[in-house]
This record gives structure tokens, sequence and C-alpha cells, in this order.
């Protein structure tokens, strides 16, 4: 357990100066070798040595992340005052859940995702009901909405900075898949590169917060601190998925 994250220090005058801007992004951006990128699920996800059953069973634990999303967003437009970071905030909810008709590019990216499960293999129904989803999975995606529920909304907008290194895994996706897993359709890889603008754009909101919210080095810390919070939950979600989901799974388990 973080146990920096929820340890309350007393509040008291801190003595140490805050890092410059530069100091404080680059520490954050540090947490990158944390990130699932370099988790070993993912690295086999991406060089193509995962069988059809294993894809369809991260795509469909996934799904359950990306349906939280939303949810997690509208906790911290519940916790924020302030109209005009609601203003910005809310188009994270619309990105996901979709605009106007739902047809096409105004579809959202839950649809999306439901795009790359049927492109893998897997029914509508197999993701709606999320009954492939794993314990440790719904366990970590719980943590992380109940995080900004109960959190300052800028420290749940911190949380979020993990987008930071985003555009890259997304790229990987795209640049390897189609070689990799041929028997993917092709239009089921349209939610990676539709999140790749999104994810740049929602990461300069989410430092712009924690450059105002994180005025010392305390708060700064902290923001260090609820990082490595998500890095973990991002990363237990595939501990929990390779762990179900061995090479030799039984068939008659198999997604
Ligand atoms: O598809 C992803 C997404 O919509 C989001 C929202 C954001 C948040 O609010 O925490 N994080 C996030 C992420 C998405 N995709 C993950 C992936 O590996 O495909 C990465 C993840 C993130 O980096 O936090």
């Amino acid at each position: 357990m973080n146990t920096e994250l929820f340890h309350c220090s007393p509040p008291q005058a801190d003595p140490r100066e805050p890092w410059s801007a530069a100091d404080f992004e680059a520490r954050l951006r540090d947490c990158e070798s944390q990130y699932h990128i370099h988790h070993p699920f993912n690295l086999r996800l991406n060089r193509g040595e995962l069988q059809p059953f294993q894809v369809r069973a991260w795509v469909a634990n996934r799904f359950y992340y990306q349906v939280n999303i939303p949810q997690k967003d509208a906790a911290v437009l519940a916790n924020c005052a302030d109209r005009a970071e609601r203003r910005r905030w809310i188009e994270r909810i619309l990105d996901h859940d979709g605009r106007g008709d739902f047809g096409g590019c105004n579809a959202g990216g839950i649809e999306a995702w439901v795009r790359l499960g049927v492109a893998a293999g897997l029914t509508r129904e197999d993701l709606w009901s999320h009954r492939h989803v794993r314990a440790g999975v719904r366990f970590a995606v719980d943590a992380y909405v109940n995080f900004a529920r109960s959190s300052p909304w800028e420290e749940a907008a911190i949380s979020s900075l993990t987008e930071m290194f985003a555009p890259k895994i997304h790229a990987d996706r795209l640049a390897g898949w189609p070689t990799l897993y041929p028997w993917i359709e092709a239009d089921g890889l349209a939610y990676f590169r539709s999140r790749i603008p999104l994810a740049t754009r929602d990461v300069e909101h989410g430092l712009d917060v924690a450059r105002r919210w994180c005025s010392t080095r305390a708060r700064q810390e902290r923001a260090i601190a609820i990082l490595r919070f998500k890095l973990d939950i991002l990363w237990s979600m595939l501990d929990a998925i390779a762990h179900a989901y061995p090479d030799d799974l039984p068939m008659e388990s198999r997604p």
C-alpha cells in the first residue's frame, strides 16, 4: 500500500522550497518508468506474443476501466466549484459517452471500445455484462473511482496525468497490431487513433491544474504520490489479467 498517499501530516509550515515548475513537471514525467507500457503482459501484447483469447480478455477487462472513466470524471466535476474548470473537464465525459446521434465520430470512446471488442471476436454482451472482468481489475478500477469521489478535485485531476505517457502506448498498438494481430478487423483500432489527440489535450489541462494546486513542496510531493497510486492501478490491472489468462488456460475457460 502506498502509505504516502494516505498519510495525513498535521498542517504546518513547510520549510522546504517548492521545486521549480520545470523541475516539478520533470519529476512527474520521471514516473514513466512505472507506466504499464513496461508491464510484462503489455510487452507481450505489443510484441504479438499473446493468443487471441488473451487479447480478447485484455479488451474485455479494460472495457470495465473505460466505462468507469466518465463516472470518475463526473466525480471530479461534482467536487469542483469552479465553472471554468468544469467547462473544460466535462469534455472528457462526452469524449467517452458520445455526443449527438452517437453516429460516426460522435460515437464516443466507449462505443469505439465496443467496436474494438467486436473486431477482436467478442460480443457486445460479453463486454457490457462484464462477465470476463477479474476481481483484481474490478478492485483497481473501483479504487480509482472512489479516489476521485473522496479527494479534492485537483488531486483527482492529477491522478489522470498517467495519460502523459498514453500517446506512446496507443501509437505502439496502431503501429504493431495490424501485422501482429491481422485477425482483428482494422476499424477496431479506431479508439487508439482517436485517443492520442484527446490525451494530449487532457494532459495540458491536468498539468495546468497541478502547477496551480501544487504551490508547496508538500503538495508537489503529494502529486508524485498520487501519480504513483494511479500507476499502481494500471499496473495491477495487468497483473490480474496476466494471472487469470495464462498461455495454457483450459479451452473452456477462454473468452
Ligand atoms: O483510454 C484511456 C483513457 O480514456 C484514459 C482516461 C485517463 C484518466 O482519466 O485516467 N487515463 C486513460 C487511459 C486510457 N488508456 C490507457 C491505455 O493504456 O490504453 C492509458 C490510460 C492512462 O494512461 O491513464
